[in-house]
């Protein structure tokens, strides 16, 4: 039986109802990403229609999910909720402290040990405020979501940017902050701007080298990496239903990369096999009951244009295999390009290293298809010439691909299997020689590519692809490679052409596992201690921010002026820093360390105005700090990219940072800094970014009258004693402009219970 069969059970009582109000309210046909919407609004029935991209609403998500690296944060704040247990079933995975290096079960020991008290804080706190715990090894989260929490038409937020990987299963799946899932856990409703709606309209079939990846791959480069920002992404049309439900998965998933709040698919076929599958036969049996709601209502599929903000169209029949890279996910290059585009850029061709898994591609389809290639390499008498590393997305999976064999023909071309979590995917990798920063190239079916992502190394060019051509990839030991033309010189001189890839939606004799590593909560946990030791450097409980004085802000310092894309690994990177993620004061030491200074052209290196000396991001900002001088951070273009972390929002609050000023924000991260009290302000005129100078004292005028749709204005005041005055917008309900005076959320949470 499916965990929480009964909350899925009250959803579809009530969407038939639901639903046809809101059809009658709108007096349209409906999306399906509207019917789920509708559906699970905080106050029902609907009253009122919503401005897209315009109107903040309330929801009530189903669910919660965490994983450890964010929980941390998370929970730390819900435990001063004052409440005795979540409002809505949630649950926690410890997925990314797992340095992989050795291997799984020597990576994991080491894990275990290094991160005992981490885990325990969170196993305690999920025992006692009733939060499912899946343990270190288990899998990652949305792997973990997926097979077992996600259904058709719910409704669930979580702390990680790919909590999209469930609308793979016709969820709407929201990445947010720790501090929005500490709301919901608590009882309170979740903010969102009701969304634009993009459709995609998929048409053909997938074959030959094809998969779901490169459809992704595909709408990244055509959207780039702003392109959904504000939007859901909905999918249809008859490649969308012939495809796997967990190749569905794949593209949500990597919807996180082109900005977008969330995607999704209607409920059809292949993910009814894919609930049977995973043992929630019941949840298959309760969504065929209420199908029609589960997806759009058909007039809309037939003429979409009238339906969507945009609309594209992709042929799957034609569709190249993609290769994404190097540092953005949305540099696509098919792989007919490549030869042209890597003579052209420089890009070194030598592949060093293939790695597939992570929490996009980690299916047991992906990893069949993979291994269907690897098994040529012997049968072609072929040598595979870049390493071949493996992390399976959770214990299930890879219990269920030893069991079948696969297991045994990666080790046959030499591969390492890691531990079933996040690792090289986000930093966890002790690559050995990372440190020397040599040019090279490494190709992953992961969905990030930021500079350092994986190894730390600025000089590692990362592609992003399917599994299967990663494979390709990493046998041919060359970028350029091309499976669909070229042919592989093997061990007897022959030339050798490698088969397209063949593979198995789900396994023949169903998945199995021994210990899937879940831990059930307490029923009652009123009597569990959860102990946070004062000197431990790696948990440190929360004081409250300050409130707001009163008053305007004036004589701030420029922090930074970061150039070109600071995403939140630049903000707050991950790899070594993720073990101080429960410990604000220890891990703001790497604020906006890999920044680049407008100034300098150099990462960590600003000037404090006070000294007049050069030094590090996070000192100059902490002797700010100890002066009781405010400052701000100047950015580019969708500053923000990437995570959910909040700690690139906790940590300049806690410095002393009082305002963020871009061109443009990525959604999560605005949230995350208006909820933590920060000012997130853009620039009315984006010229004006040229305006600001390095010695500017700067004034934020406006605050005493601070109110929703109205500009502020700030005076950058030069060191030669000229000024400028600009513009600055912003985007503040009055909700979040309480949160700002109060110094943050949580202190209105506290003061509620308090
Ligand atoms: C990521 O993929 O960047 C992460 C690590 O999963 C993050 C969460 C985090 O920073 O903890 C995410 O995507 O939200
Ligand atoms: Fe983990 Fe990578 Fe997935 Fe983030 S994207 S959850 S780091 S596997």
């Amino acid at each position: 039986m499916a965990f929480d069969i009964e909350v899925i059970k009250s959803v579809y009582e009530r969407m038939p109802e639901r639903v046809k109000a809101a059809r009658q309210l709108l007096g349209k046909p409906l999306t399906l990403t509207e019917k789920i919407l509708y559906s699970h609004l905080w106050e029902n029935p609907a009253t009122q229609t919503f401005g897209r991209g315009a109107d903040y609403v309330d929801f009530a998500p189903d669910r919660v999910a965490m994983q450890d690296a964010t929980a941390q944060m998370a929970l730390l704040q819900f435990m001063q909720a004052g409440r005795p247990k979540v409002a809505v079933p949630s649950t926690v995975h410890c997925d990314h402290l797992i340095t992989a290096k050795e291997g799984a079960s020597t990576d994991l020991a080491v894990a275990n040990n290094e991160s005992k008290e981490v885990y325990d804080f969170l196993a305690s706190v999920s025992n006692k405020y009733g939060i499912g715990f899946w343990k270190p090894g288990a899998g990652i989260i949305h792997q973990v979501v997926l097979e077992n929490y996600a259904f058709p038409g719910g409704m669930m937020i979580g702390t990680d940017s790919h909590t999209v990987n469930a609308g793979g299963l016709g969820m709407i799946a929201i990445g947010v902050g720790g501090a929005d899932a500490c709301d919901v856990m608590a009882g309170l409703p979740w903010e969102l701007k009701w969304p634009k709606l993009i459709g995609v309209k998929l048409t053909g079939k997938l074959n030959g080298w094809c998969s779901a990846k490169d459809v992704i791959l595909k709408v990244a480069g055509i959207l780039t990496v702003k392109g959904g920002t504000g939007c859901i992404v909905e999918y249809f049309g008859e490649g969308a239903t012939s495809m796997s439900c967990t190749g569905k998965g794949t593209i949500c998933n990597m919807g996180a990369e082109i900005g977008a709040t969330t995607s999704t698919f209607g409920y059809d076929e292949s993910m009814e096999r894919y609930l049977r599958a995973t043992g929630r036969a019941d949840v298959a049996d309760l969504a065929n009951g209420v199908k029609e709601h589960l997806t759009a209502d058909s007039e809309v599929y037939a003429n979409p244009e009238q339906y969507f903000d945009q609309v594209i169209e992709i042929d799957l029949n034609t569709l190249e295999p993609y290769l994404n890279g190097p540092f953005t996910p949305d540099l696509a290059t098919p792989i007919s390009k490549m030869k042209e585009e890597a003579a052209k850029n420089g890009w070194p061709t030598k592949v060093e290293v293939g790695l597939i898994g992570s929490c996009t591609n980690s299916s047991y389809e992906d990893i069949s298809r993979a291994v269907s290639l690897a098994k040529q390499v012997s049968e072609k008498n072929l040598k595979t010439k870049a390493d071949y590393l493996i992390t399976p997305g959770s214990e299930q999976v890879r219990y269920t691909i030893e069991r079948d064999g696969f297991l045994d023909t990666f080790d046959q071309i030499g591969a390492k299997v890691f531990t079933n979590a996040c690792g090289p995917c986000i930093g966890m990798w002790d690559r050995m020689g990372a440190e020397k920063q040599e040019k090279n190239t490494i190709v992953h079916s992961f969905n990030r590519n930021f500079a350092k992502r994986a190894d730390g190394n600025p000089n590692t060019y990362a592609f992003v692809a399917s599994p299967e051509l990663v494979t390709a990839l990493a046998i041919a030991g060359d970028l350029t490679f091309n499976p669909l033309t070229d042919t592989l010189t093997n061990e007897n001189g022959e030339q050798v052409k490698l088969d397209p890839p063949t593979g198995f939606e789900l396994p023949a004799k169903g998945f199995a596992v021994e210990d899937a590593g879940y831990q059930a909560p307490a029923a009652d946990g009123s009597s569990v201690q959860v102990a946070v030791s004062p000197t431990s450097n790696r948990l440190q409980l929360l004081d409250p921010f300050q409130a707001w004085e009163g008053t305007d802000l004036t004589n701030l310092r420029l922090l930074i002026k970061a150039k070109g894309k600071c995403t939140t690994d630049h903000i707050s990177m991950a790899g070594p820093w993720l073990k101080f993620r429960g410990h604000l004061d220890n891990i703001s030491d790497n604020l906006l360390i890999g920044a680049i200074n407008f100034f300098n052209e150099k990462a960590n290196a600003v000037v404090n105005q006070e000294t007049g000396k050069t030094d590090t991001v996070p000192a100059t900002q902490r002797a700010y700090k100890a002066a009781g001088i405010g400052s701000i951070v100047v950015g580019d273009e969708n500053y923000g990219e990437g995570s959910s972390r909040e700690h690139a929002a906790m940590e300049p609050r806690h410095l002393g940072v009082r305002a963020v000023l871009v061109k443009s924000f990525a959604r999560i991260h605005e949230t995350n800094l208006k909820k933590q009290g920060m000012l997130a302000l853009t620039f009315a005129d984006k010229a004006d970014y040229d305006k600001i100078q390095e010695s500017d004292k700067i004034d934020i005028l406006g605050l005493t009258t601070f109110a929703p749709n109205k500009s502020l204005t700030m005076v950058l005041n030069h060191a030669d004693g000229s000024k400028d005055e600009i513009t600055v917008n912003h985007s503040y309900n009055d909700q979040q402009i309480e949160w700002f005076k109060a110094g943050g959320a949580l202190n209105i949470i506290r003061k509620s219970v308090g």
